[in-house]
């Protein structure tokens, strides 16, 4: 139940007051220098006062937050210069199609979901942009790049419809992707790749996204390789949205950047799926003090047009008292009711109150409208919001959620999921927006379609041409690049011919060497999180220089050293500090510049394995989406092979996720040579012949010896695998495969001389590059099999490397899960050794010996492997166990 505000209480203080004279005198005295002389004079004297304050001692910090009102006043807003009746005519009819597009597919099929709640809220917020602010990818100025609040989509689809992008066949088959005709839940590129630009649908991506293209746009102004300076992020999200840990992690970099390129509008309708965002406070003083605090211009629309005449008789502040103090639980209750509830508990609640809305009837009370369903205070925010420098703006704009869906869901807890409205709910909801539909319309939920030469259509195509076409719109079309001689920058890796050195260094090597080709290396953009020196990488702090707005304000205290942390406003790296949210969404902008831009890049981003598709790999999944094209670099990767780390670290599962992204390569090197040759087809793959797809490479921090690449073994270990070499004589004892990869190749090496040495057993060696690989492969012809049965029988890549019958062992620094992917496909005995467990801080022998994946232990599964088939006597495994020290009766390292 909603108090009363007590009469003499200042706005925000809740300090008992004991001279309110004295607070008059004061606030009198303020309000005439500000009628007389201005609120510049206004806000100077505040200033002055309170440093005079400060010096007395009794200087108090302010409230983080402004009053509970519009931040734009009445006499600074800007006039909306569009026809606002026919704007309101063309968003009923949005809503209505938004509407009719959820309930026929749910009438179809109940199971398919969908939202109307949320457009229903956020309709006007989208329409003011889409008829004032957002430009289109034909605009002189280059199009803005627009973040849909994903579960609105039916809201953008309606509009397209209006427009004529999409058909009334399409719209009918919301959610109904399969028979070819359908349109997909949410924002998704890789579904709509000519429509839908950025992936929004999981929260919490869209806002991180956003801030990281806005400063990438700025990185490539500032390298001079895109004019991007007139171009603006804008993001549609939901109050809700805003408690994800994304949504708010990177607010800083847009002000320590002065992104005044981007703006965020909030729909602030208080609710999310399951209730009130803050049911017992104000989200939108606790987003205004976050987003101030965090360095942002804050517009705040919380009223409606029609309150103007109601703050004007407001002499005492009493209104804005009690608003102040109202929470957001009650507004929503006030929301879910009628004119005479709100008049009864609410403006009624005080004298004071009752006076100023005495002049009210019950019916227009029901009328006034949030700040953010009132075209005219949503263009002047955005208008305020455009043209604001130095700062990003964020809007926070009140609606209702559900608005327009009265009973069935406006202001209700149960709105967001409400996917069906009976037919009084339909009329209702006909009569509240005026539209014209017959009930037989209503009955068969049929679409309002635009009459050519008709006002609305008129004017919606006017706007659209003025501002540069459709949005959203996807292109993917760009540039494409010349990758340089794989020879040229990688011999020494092709040809390392024994040299000691880490699959890192090599690959910081292969990049450090791209960077010298005059036309390539402008295009590349190396990406780290905080770990440049961690992977060898300092040197290039000096080469290419590290990206700053503001190129470097001080001395740095390396700057004689060949290593110095050289910053500039023209540097190539981005250090992005400790988020590898961040660094992700700076790479995500880079690798889709193609599409976004028009400019093909090739994106690097080298980052603790462990901490990347574990850690942020949603981000990854949206990439893929939207069709990124780049390297993503897991470093000091494996569970064995980063010694010393331990149980956080260390990286059994990376290759596992990979592995379910469709467009995701995944490689697992154990050699430089082999690593050149994936990172040069990669290269090949997404820069020249603009594939979609993203390339994933583990490299290790473990120096050994590399071996030249073996001639003719490029395509084999692009396809997954080659045979690395035989040991033992044929006619042996008894024969095995062995396949390794990674770091763990060379520990195979070793169980296959254990094995010749040691029990005459000759052992086949294949290095492995990506199990994933091998099983895409399996599993398409596995699949064309299965639906051909009657032809003749394709075999598989792996199927061809592992014909016969001797028993195959693999081994990785992974889970067994990840050599167990091509398990099915081999038909010879096959059993895999991995890291499954928790890790260990200790040196890497250990670490294998723990896991049971040393060369001792591989040697004993192959043996154990031939004794099953019959090949040896079991014996022979007792007698290996023994002779290597094996304990047998060790808790599994997974249960420890
Ligand atoms: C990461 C993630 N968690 C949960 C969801 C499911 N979900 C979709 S919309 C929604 C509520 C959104 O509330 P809000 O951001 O306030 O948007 P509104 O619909 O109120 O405008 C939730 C929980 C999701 N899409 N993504
Ligand atoms: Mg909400």
């Amino acid at each position: 139940m909603l108090q009363p505000v007590e009469s003499a209480v200042p706005i925000q203080n809740d300090a008992e007051d004991l001279d309110p004279l004295e607070i008059r005198e004061w606030l009198e005295s303020l309000e005439a220098v500000v009628n007389r002389r201005g609120k510049k004079r206004g806000q100077f004297l505040l200033k002055e006062l309170e440093m005079r304050a400060q010096q007395l001692g009794v200087a108090a910090p302010g409230a983080p937050f402004s009053s509970y009102r519009n931040t734009i006043p009445l006499d600074e807003q800007r006039v909306h210069p569009g026809n606002v009746a026919l704007e309101d005519r063309i968003t009923a009819i949005m809503r209505w199609n938004a509407l009719a597009m959820v309930v026929r597919a749910n009438k179809a099929y109940g199971e398919l979901g969908g939202h109307i709640a949320s457009y229903a809220s956020a309709a006007e917020i989208f329409e003011i942009g889409f008829n004032h602010f957002f430009h289109g990818p034909k605009s002189e100025q280059g199009g803005d790049l627009v973040y849909f609040q994903p579960h609105s989509a039916p809201g953008v689809y309606a509009r397209a419809f209006l427009e004529g992008r999409l058909s009334e066949e399409q719209l009918a088959h919301y959610r109904q992707e399969l028979g070819g005709n359908g349109l997909c839940s949410y924002p998704h590129p890789w579904l709509m790749p000519d429509f839908w630009q950025f992936p929004t649908g999981s929260m919490g991506i869209g806002p991180i996204s956003s801030i990281y293209q806005a400063r990438f746009m700025r990185y490539l102004q500032h390298r001079g390789l895109a004019q991007t300076s007139s171009r603006h992020v804008w993001g549609v999200f939901g109050d809700g949205e805003m408690d994800e840990p994304e949504s708010i992690a990177a607010l800083t970099l847009a002000t320590r950047e002065k992104l005044d390129n981007l703006t965020f509008i909030i729909n602030c309708n208080l609710q999310r799926l399951d209730g009130p965002v803050r049911g017992n406070g104000q989200i939108v003083q606790e987003l205004e003090s976050l987003f101030l605090g965090a360095g942002w211009n804050v517009i705040k629309v919380l009223w409606g047009s029609d309150w103007d005449p109601l703050f004007a008789r407001d002499k005492q502040h009493m209104l804005i008292r009690q608003l102040a103090i109202t929470v957001d639980g009650e507004y929503q209750t006030l929301g879910a009711n009628n004119g005479a509830y709100n008049q009864e508990h609410f403006f009624q609640i005080s004298p004071e109150l009752r006076q100023i809305a005495a002049h009210m009837s019950a019916a227009e009370i029901d009328g006034l409208k949030r700040g953010g369903h009132d075209f005219r205070k949503l263009y002047a925010a955005f208008s305020a919001a455009r043209d604001h420098r130095g700062q990003p703006t964020v809007i926070l704009a009140k609606t209702k959620k559900g608005y327009g869906m009265g009973r069935a869901g406006e202001s209700r807890n149960t709105s967001h999921q409400q996917k069906k409205l009976d037919v009084d709910a339909l009329k209702e909801f006909r009569s509240r927006f005026d539209l014209p539909l017959s009930d037989r319309d209503i009955a068969e939920l049929n679409f309002l379609k635009l009459e050519s030469d008709s006002p609305e259509a008129k004017y919606l195509r006017e706007r659209r041409e003025a501002l540069g076409g459709s949005l959203p719109a996807r292109s993917g079309a760009s540039d494409t690049l010349t990758v340089p001689p794989i020879e040229s920058y990688s011999s020494f890796a092709l040809n390392a011919d024994g040299k000691e050195m880490s699959t890192t260094m090599a690959m910081v090597r292969l990049l450090t060497n791209l960077l010298r080709d005059k036309a390539l290396a402008p295009r590349i953009v190396p990406i780290v999180a905080d770990e440049a020196r961690t992977f060898g990488m300092a040197s290039l702090f000096r080469q290419i220089g590290i990206y700053s707005a503001v190129g470097q304000l001080y001395t740095p205290e390396d700057g004689a050293s060949m290593l110095s942390y050289k910053e500039s406003t023209t540097g190539q790296l981005l250090e992005e500090g400790i988020t590898e949210a961040g660094a992700l969404s700076s790479w995500v902008a880079a690798a889709t510049s193609y599409s976004v831009h028009g400019l093909t890049l090739l994106p690097f981003y080298i980052y603790y394995s462990m901490f990347g598709f574990q850690r942020v790999g949603d981000l990854i999944w949206a990439a893929a989406d939207q069709r990124a094209r780049g390297f993503l670099l897991g470093a000091t990767a494996g569970r064995t092979t980063l010694g010393g780390e331990g149980l956080q670290h260390q990286d059994g599962s990376s290759h596992i996720s990979a592995a379910t992204i469709p467009n995701c390569r995944a490689y697992d090197p154990a050699f430089a040579g082999e690593l050149a040759v994936i990172v040069d087809h990669g290269a090949r793959c997404m820069i020249e012949k603009s594939e979609d797809v993203f390339y994933y490479i583990t490299v290790m921090n473990e120096n050994y010896s590399q071996p030249s690449l073996p001639t003719g073994a490029a395509e084999s270990v692009l396809k997954g695998m080659y045979c690395f070499t035989s040991t033992g004589e044929k006619g042996s004892a008894g024969q095995v495969r062995l396949l390794g990869s990674g770091a763990i190749l060379r520990e195979v090496i070793a169980a296959s001389q254990l094995l010749a040495n040691d029990w005459n057993v000759s052992a086949d060696v294949w290095s492995v590059t990506s199990f994933t690989e091998l099983a895409r492969d399996a599993r398409e012809v596995e699949r064309w099999n299965r639906l051909h049965p009657n032809e003749r029988r394709r075999n598989s890549y792996v199927g061809e490397c592992l014909a016969g019958d001797a028993p195959v062992v693999a081994a990785t620094d992974y889970v067994c899960a990840y050599p167990d992917l091509i398990a099915s496909f081999v038909d010879a005995s096959y059993r895999s050794l991995g890291t499954d467990g928790f890790g260990r801080s200790d040196n890497r022998a250990s670490l294998r010996r723990f896991f049971e994946m040393d060369c001792q232990h591989i040697a004993v599964a192959a043996l154990y492997a031939l004794a099953e088939v019959g090949a040896l006597a079991h014996e022979v495994v007792s007698a290996a166990l023994q002779k290597y020290e094996i304990n047998s009766d060790l808790v599994a390292p997974w249960m420890r």
